[in-house]
């Protein structure tokens, strides 16, 4: 496993390591009485018959209460970890991402942020009331840059089909589905570069959609916001796309410009 490079990867590879330990113990135990068994009441000669056992009781209660035990005690772990990874109510910056045919945009807030948009997320209520935006194309990799120590929520939108928004050394990846806003936060503990990309085959570009995680300082940050915002790439809300399966992030929509009688 890659050593996490955030504060929810050390969750999620704790539970990893909890889960092939348990699942080892149970198949040293399994294989062991197996072998046992198998060896113990082998048969001796040709013309014997084995004790024919039925209805062991505490066995069959054995075999029916451990198993059940143990998806209890895997599924308690995973629900815990999935919401320290998944629900920090009060994340320190919301990042609206959108996976579209064949690359990303990032759409960053500035000025105040409101967490309470985050509770409904198909609304039309965001976190910010200014977004500053980089949309990548399948021949310019955009980068995500990302302020250390602080919990970013990404927001995950999708105006085509199903992407996946991961970066390996965080441990998490997620589906990015049209008509259904997926989210997960991080909190990156140092300062790099990391790889992301697509892990959806979801076209023909699909091996383009790669992009750039730069984790910088907090000062480095606001900095690239500013610079961001001075590019004139700027909108009251985040561009996440059109619902038409054909419409690009950023471009308008030209089904609804017919339906007007628009362009041409
Ligand atoms: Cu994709």
């Amino acid at each position: 496993m890659p050593s996490p490079a955030t504060e929810q990867g050390e969750h999620t590879l704790a539970l990893w390591q909890g889960a092939w330990i348990a699942a080892l113990v149970t198949g040293v135990i399994v294989w062991a009485l197996i072998f046992w068994a198998v060896w113990r009441y082998r048969r001796r000669s040709d013309d014997e018959i084995p004790i024919q056992t039925r209805y062991n009781l505490p066995l069959e209660v054995f075999y029916t209460l451990a198993p059940i035990i143990m998806v209890i005690v895997f599924f308690s772990h995973t629900v815990r970890v999935q919401n320290i990874v998944l629900d920090d109510p009060t994340p320190d910056n919301t990042v609206e991402v959108v996976g579209q045919q064949w690359s990303w945009t990032f759409n960053y807030g500035l000025g105040e942020q409101d967490a309470s948009a985050n509770d409904e997320l198909t609304d039309d209520e965001y976190a910010y009331d200014e977004y500053a935006y980089v949309s990548g194309t399948g021949s310019d990799i955009p980068t995500l840059v990302l302020p250390v120590n602080q919990t970013t929520r990404f927001n995950l939108y999708s105006p085509d089909v199903i992407h996946d928004f991961g970066v390996p050394a965080f441990l998490i990846k997620m589906d990015v589905i049209p008509g259904r806003v997926n989210h997960y936060q991080v909190t990156p503990k140092e300062i790099g570069t990391y790889a992301g990309k697509c892990y959806e085959l979801c076209g023909v570009y699909h091996s383009r959609m790669l992009f750039n995680v730069e984790v910088v300082s907090e000062e480095d940050y606001a900095a690239y916001l500013e610079e961001l915002e001075a590019t004139g790439n700027t909108s009251d809300g985040p561009l996440i796309g059109g619902e038409n399966a054909d419409t690009q992030v950023g471009m308008t929509n030209e089904a609804d410009e017919y339906a007007e009688g628009g362009a041409e």
